[in-house]
């Protein structure tokens, strides 16, 4: 097998050019809390997403979620501009330039492997199965940043009831789009690609993990993975593949990319895990894009209460 980099850094490492953007925000943050003190205006409303425009188009009918934190919501310009997306570059800050013309559509995705029938569905069509919801959630990457994201999107239980998948379906596994033409990314070996990600099936059909299409309120951002996504906020970030066009359900654990990539760093399961280093940094602490000091992470990113179960009996260590 090709030799292939693992190109992540860890946290401590986070270019000076973040650091900025951290501290240009901190300032920023400063003023605005003075002035909503000074004029009585709440702090969340001035900071509020929902006051924000947008580039994108605005989903109409979007209801709250029960599943969402409170924690005060990342804000749109770090979480567009702070991008993990080999596709199209592996700096953080230039997918958001270099995703800005990639075609959503038409887009097609192919749902298939053991299913009653297979099916090529019309993103369209996908968006329409279900009301989409807004689901805010933390989102921790493996390298040590985080951020909290209000996604806009529906269970991916869903589409995975519509597919009818086979009993014997044990895993399902999801690949990103291969076009050379539109992600310069894919011209580099840096990874194998298409990129590959994987969940067992009762992971999959949890409640809280999504089929993302939207953020803010509005569609997805091309850098944050248009036109379709999956969120699952109690892994590490790479889990959660973009722009998405094959479903596939099989009966053996799929191969997902990270793992081939750096086997002995990137597992399969890859739960948020504050107690299991990755091999050359720690795990016990996260930065919040946006803020200053870090926090400490979360076991399962602080969703245990509804997916421990998911892993009882399992060494945690082993199946990292
Ligand atoms: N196709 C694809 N999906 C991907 C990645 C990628 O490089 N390619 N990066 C992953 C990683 S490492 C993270 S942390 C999240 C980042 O999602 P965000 O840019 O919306 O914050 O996307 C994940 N999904
Ligand atoms: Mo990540």
């Amino acid at each position: 097998m090709l030799f292939k980099k693992a190109p992540d850094i860890p946290s401590s490492e986070i270019t000076p050019q973040h650091l900025y953007l951290n501290r240009r925000n901190f300032l920023a943050g400063a003023a605005i809390a003075g002035t909503a003190a000074a004029t009585g205006v709440g702090l969340r409303e001035l900071v509020s997403p929902s006051t924000t425009v947008f580039a994108g188009n605005k989903i109409d009918g979007i209801k709250k979620s029960a599943f969402s934190t409170t924690e005060t919501v990342t804000p749109y310009k770090d979480v567009t501009n702070y991008n993990n997306y080999y596709e199209f570059s592996v700096e953080k800050t230039e997918p958001a330039t270099l995703a800005k013309n990639f075609r959503t559509r038409p887009w097609k995705v192919t749902v298939d492997g053991l299913v009653a029938k297979k099916q090529q569905l019309d993103i369209d069509t996908i968006l329409k199965m279900a009301p989409p919801e807004e689901r805010i959630y933390r989102h921790r990457c493996v390298e040590g940043w985080s951020i909290v994201v209000p996604w806009v999107g529906f269970s991916l239980s869903e589409l995975i009831k519509r597919a009818n998948p086979l009993g014997k379906a044990q895993f399902v596994e999801f690949t990103t789009i291969l076009d050379m033409t539109q992600m310069p990314g894919q011209r580099r070996q840096v990874l194998d690609w298409p990129y590959v990600e994987g969940l067992r099936m009762d992971e999959a059909m949890h409640p809280l993990a999504l089929l993302c299409f939207g953020m803010y309120g509005e569609d997805l951002p091309n850098q944050d993975g248009a036109p379709l996504r999956i969120v699952v906020p109690w892994k590490y970030g790479f889990k959660s593949a973009k722009a998405i066009v094959r479903i596939r359900f099989t009966e053996k654990q799929p191969v997902n990319t990270w793992n081939i990539s750096a086997p002995r760093e990137y597992g399969f399961y890859s739960n948020v895990n504050p107690t299991v280093d990755h091999p050359r940094w720690s795990q016990a602490k996260e930065r919040r894009l946006g803020e200053f000091f870090k926090r400490p992470t979360l076991m399962f990113n602080g969703y245990g209460d509804q997916v421990a179960s998911l892993y009882n009996g399992m060494d945690l260590r082993k199946n990292f």
